[in-house]
């Protein structure tokens, strides 16, 4: 089943470009029909179930989209993923925000805060228990929010290629593998009845991966192209739309990895603050979960060398999908190649310095832990269904539950916090907050050093000879005015979130108005960092 952003002159999927501080105005229009998609991405004809969900659509045509909360295979709404803007209705609510066919045009309404980072962000549905089809059919694209020259005088002037990489039911499911691939064990499923990981690094995926719409499916895997003039240097955005595929992205020239210069990693570049961490950072692999984004420089190969954009294997766990070793698009150098269609502005000016302390040096005010974990629910039958859980330390595991009242966390705007957070299963999850981006702190209770901000990531996957479950911790930052309001945190393997893995929290208002007007980011005082 595809899903497809439409403009009215037939673009498909546009990429949104803004400057901080402008109006995004977006109206949305439900189009979709009786036809519907199971949860697990299969489309199916509309069965009585279907017929019911369709029943209830109907019975919520009239319902006001801001209140509707309608969880069904033919709702849907946005979100506009790492942007800080309000998690109120018309702007960034998935909560209570569900929009029908036949309802009028919906209007998204929202300033770019004039202190969003400069990069790559992007908007797709978020209707709980229908985000993984959604999705998986083609609903997302690419925001680009401009100024990145500035932040990284690196990027100015270089062409820009945007690179959307999604992921989809395979086309030929029952194709072997490739002849030319070595032979791995027999192909198992898991619990969300993808293949499942066979860890060699090759077999049938869980899914198959397309890039800017281009499909390059198992099991030959033929790539897409991608011309370059002979040597050329270029910043290349790439977005991990994907559902639930993992990247692990890599240049590769005859058999040399070539050097990634990765300058933004989520939507901010690296060098924020300046002069914690190289502006620069040169690698020769970039590991992407789903939700994520990458921006690196890359120099084109020279005339006639063959040259691949590749995603490597990911070990997601025992439980989790296979994600094998496969190429993305051939790199062919030419010397009338076109240029990209946009290029970065030659010249950078000055990005106002940070109007708060720099999150690193922040003393969080508490510290929670949760855990992602998985339950059959028929312990007794491995093929039953598996409820998927992020749970507090302490609470009960439950799924999410959109018809609770009451928020999982209540915090506070002003604060800082430290989440630690478990992963209890046997594969990998990726964390997502909404609203907002946090610093990694620590890898299973080994420090890391990230002087630099991310909105999703990897939380490594428990095997049972481990002593204590592998964890991350996470510095997580409600200064910002925007964060006031309630939202999401979620695995953004949407397989997950569809089965529960997400909570809510609520953060309220700092608790006297003067207190408040000294966070507001355009009325702090300057506070250049020690
Ligand atoms: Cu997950």
């Amino acid at each position: 089943m595809r899903y497809c952003y439409l403009l009215p002159d037939g673009s498909e999927s546009p990429t949104l470009r803004l400057y901080p501080g402008e109006l995004l105005i977006l109206h949305l229009t439900n189009d979709l029909t009786a036809t519907v998609a199971s949860p697990s991405g299969q489309s199916a004809p509309a069965a009585s179930t279907a017929h019911s969900h369709m029943a209830h659509s109907h019975e919520a045509r009239a319902a006001d989209p801001c209140a509707s909360g309608a969880m069904t295979p033919v709702s849907t709404n946005l979100h506009f993923h790492g942007l800080t803007v309000p998690p109120v209705c018309h702007q960034d609510d998935v909560l209570q925000t569900s929009v029908q066919p036949g309802d009028a045009p919906f209007e998204y309404r929202f300033q770019i805060p004039a202190n969003e980072p400069p990069g790559l962000y992007w908007y797709h549905p978020h209707i709980h228990g229908f985000s993984s089809p959604q999705v998986s059919g083609g609903a997302s694209g690419p925001m680009i929010i401009e100024g990145l020259e500035s932040a990284t005088p690196e990027v100015a002037g270089l062409p820009e290629r945007l690179l959307v990489i999604r992921d989809q039911s395979l086309v030929y499911p029952n194709a072997p593998p490739s002849k030319s691939e070595p032979v791995v064990p027999k192909m198992l499923i898991d619990r969300d009845g993808d293949a499942a990981n066979n860890g060699t690094g090759f077999g049938k995926p869980a899914k198959d991966l397309s890039i800017n719409f281009v499909p390059v499916p198992y099991p030959d895997y033929p790539p897409a192209t991608i011309r370059m003039r002979p040597g050329e240097r270029q910043l290349w955005r790439v977005l991990n739309a994907c559902a639930v595929t993992y990247l692990n992205l890599a240049v590769v020239f005859g058999h040399t990895h070539q050097r990634l210069g990765l300058v933004a990693i989520d939507g901010v570049p690296m060098n924020t603050p300046q002069g914690r961490s190289a502006p620069v950072t040169w690698v020769d692999h970039i590991g992407v979960p789903p939700g994520a984004r990458v921006e690196f420089i890359i120099d084109g190969p020279p005339v006639g060398m063959p040259a691949l954009f590749v995603t490597q294997t990911v070990d997601t766990g025992q439980g989790g999908e296979n994600d094998p070793n496969r190429p993305l698009a051939s790199i062919i150098a030419t010397a009338d190649a076109p240029e990209p269609q946009w290029k970065l502005p030659a010249f950078s000016r000055a990005l106002p310095p940070p109007a708060l302390p720099w999150l690193g040096d922040v003393k969080p005010v508490r510290v929670r832990r949760f855990y992602f974990s998985e339950k059959l629910q028929d312990p007794k039958n491995p093929n039953s269904a598996t409820d998927f859980y992020i749970t507090e330390e302490g609470k009960t595991p439950a799924p999410f539950d959109p018809t609770a009242t009451a928020p999982n966390i209540v915090a506070r705007q002003g604060d800082v916090e430290d989440w630690i957070i478990e992963n209890r299963s046997a594969e990998l999850h990726a964390f997502h907050i909404h609203q907002l981006h946090f610093m990694l702190v620590d890898w299973s209770g080994m420090p890391v050093n990230e002087p630099f901000l991310r909105d999703t990531v990897n939380v490594p996957y428990f095997r049972a000879q481990m002593l204590q479950y592998p964890s991350v911790r996470l510095r997580m930052d409600f200064r910002d005015p925007n964060t006031v309001g309630t939202f999401v945190y979620h695995c953004h393997l949407l397989e997950h979130e569809d089965g529960g893995m997400m909570g809510t929290i609520r953060v309220d208002p700092a608790s006297t108005p003067r207190e408040a007007a000294q966070l507001r980011p355009a009325t702090a005082p300057l506070q250049s960092a020690p």
